[in-house]
């Protein structure tokens, strides 16, 4: 790994000692057990973190609470010169942080760098917004009183990352929730903690040298137990959740059971409709790329082609073939197109995928295989797998992490793929293949895809953050990063101002002393 400038990137980011087992980075009051953490790229161990104990959490939470009254005074384009400062520290880190992503995570050299450039992206995203944080105005039924609404911070802001994007989620959303004058808490993926210390240390470096409490941006690690503390603390007013539909119903229920609101970005079950006018060439591209890329562990990733039988034979050729061209190994290599899954329990579930899929009858036309050899020494790369399938097989309506595709044939009309596509619980992303501009606009139109995303000859995956993202169904119905996505993280207000003499009651009710 050494050959690839991890040590480094590492030590830039102001993780060093990362060997001696103590905690590392800026990773305060943390007194807990330790958590160590692997490379999949590798199988080496790249440093330790110590988790946050129930003390160690409300220190955590009296700086925040602290910093948030200052925070929240601070106009939000001040803010927003904040979060421009830390774009461009972004940029600076650009390499090194990319490089971190793809060496603790996986994901390709490229990928990582790409992870990146969409913190960058929300964080300018985040500066322009700052001064367009905007409520309506509305005319008031009695005269001489106006009415308008505004927004106004809401507190603390708890983040909870999945391992799959361990830094740009985290952006997506304390970007907007700086400029909305949010402070945030934020647990990491315990499979991703030093992404995390990564992270705060840009960002504390930036309040630093503005004078600002570090309090804007912290830090906690550890398993579910930790997240527990924040989805049951009534002074954490939204919890943002990433992850599992599993881990969401959990989140949901405990936050709601307080009235607090939650974000959750949950499963998805992504599929892409190739009907007889796509455009094969596009398609193959859009659907490896979708299947493959992150090797198969974007919450975004193709998990089904739904393909119409005219045109099935062709595009199942063009991908197997185009399968044949991949090349797997070290993700840093940009030579490869897909890197290790993040750990051998997430190896155990592609396994069983593949197992299941035979069980139920379908038919594997690109073998998996667990790679073994020189490079493989961590365990941790499959040979990415496509199996024919029918839609309601179990395994089919499952989301599994890994590079596992299904192929599924429609007859019929874009009516009769929309429906396969929709029959899933999950409604993240969705994408169709067309050049027949009826087939796009059913597949966009009410009765159409019933994602959060519906792409046009686009794969799956590779949102921009300019647009809402998320997804409907059990995928959790959050909606993070462009758009109007920022109105959650404050809390709205309505104010009626009465600058006449008189008090006229609404509603025209008389009420005469
Ligand atoms: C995720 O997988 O958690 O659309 C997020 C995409 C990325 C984000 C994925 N921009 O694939």
């Amino acid at each position: 790994a050494t050959d690839f400038g991890i040590k480094e990137a590492l030590q830039q980011l102001g993780i060093s000692d990362v060997n001696e087992g103590t905690s590392t980075g800026q990773n305060w009051f943390s007194n807990g057990s330790e958590i160590a953490s692997y490379s999949p790229v590798d199988g080496e161990l790249i440093g330790k973190v110590k988790t946050s104990t129930r003390e160690d959490y409300e220190k955590v939470m009296e700086v925040a609470q602290t910093a948030f009254k200052s925070w929240r005074v601070m106009p939000a384009p001040k803010r927003g010169e904040i979060v421009r400062q830390f774009g461009e520290r972004l940029r600076e880190y650009k390499e090194p942080l990319g490089k971190l992503v793809s060496y603790e995570m996986g994901k390709s050299f490229q990928e990582g760098l790409g992870e990146v450039q969409e913190m960058i992206d929300i964080c300018d995203f985040a500066v322009g917004l700052s001064r367009q944080l905007h409520g309506l105005t509305m005319h008031s039924e009695r005269p001489g009183h106006r009415m308008y609404e505004q927004y106004h911070p809401l507190g603390i802001v708890g983040i909870i990352s999945a391992f799959n994007f361990p830094v740009a989620v985290w952006s997506w959303n304390t970007a907007l929730a700086w400029i909305c004058g949010d402070v945030c808490v934020w647990k990491p993926s315990e499979k991703a903690p030093l992404c995390g210390v990564a992270c705060q240390n840009i960002f504390a470096e930036v309040l630093k040298e503005n004078n600002l409490p570090e309090g804007i941006s912290c830090l906690i690690n550890g398993d579910y137990t930790v997240g527990e503390f924040m989805t049951t603390d009534k002074r954490i007013p939204l919890i943002s959740a990433t992850g599992s539909t599993r881990m969401g119903k959990i989140v949901a229920r405990t936050v709601g059971e307080r009235l607090g609101k939650s974000l959750l970005e949950l499963g998805g079950n992504n599929a892409i409709i190739i009907t007889p006018d796509a455009d094969i060439k596009m398609t193959v591209i859009g659907a490896v790329f979708g299947a493959c890329g992150t090797a198969g562990q974007r919450c975004t990733s193709t998990r089904r082609l739904i393909i119409h039988e005219s045109v099935y034979d062709k595009v199942k050729n063009a991908v197997v073939d185009a399968y044949g061209q991949l090349r797997i190994g070290n993700p840093l290599d940009e030579n490869n197109h897909v890197g290790p899954l993040i750990d051998k329990d997430a190896v155990e579930m592609y396994k069983a995928a593949l197992e299941k899929v035979v069980a139920e009858g379908g038919n594997i036309i690109v073998e998996g295989e667990v790679l073994e050899g020189e490079g493989y020494e961590s365990g941790c790369y499959v040979r990415p797998a496509i199996a024919e399938a029918e839609p309601h097989f179990e395994i089919v309506q499952h989301e599994t992490f890994a590079p596992v595709l299904y192929l599924l044939k429609y007859s019929g009309d874009i009516e009769d793929a929309i429906e396969i596509q929709n029959g899933v619980a999950q409604g993240l992303s969705s994408a169709v293949m067309t050049t027949n501009l009826r087939e796009a606009e059913k597949f966009l139109s009410h009765a159409g895809s019933d994602c959060g995303i519906a792409n046009v000859n686009i794969g799956t995956s590779g949102a921009e953050i300019g647009g809402a993202f998320g997804g409907e169904k059990e995928t959790g119905g959050g909606r993070e990063s462009g758009s109007d996505a920022w109105k959650v993280y404050m809390r709205r207000q309505t104010n009626t101002i009465n600058y006449t003499t008189e008090l006229p009651l609404a509603q025209g009710i008389k009420f005469d002393l």
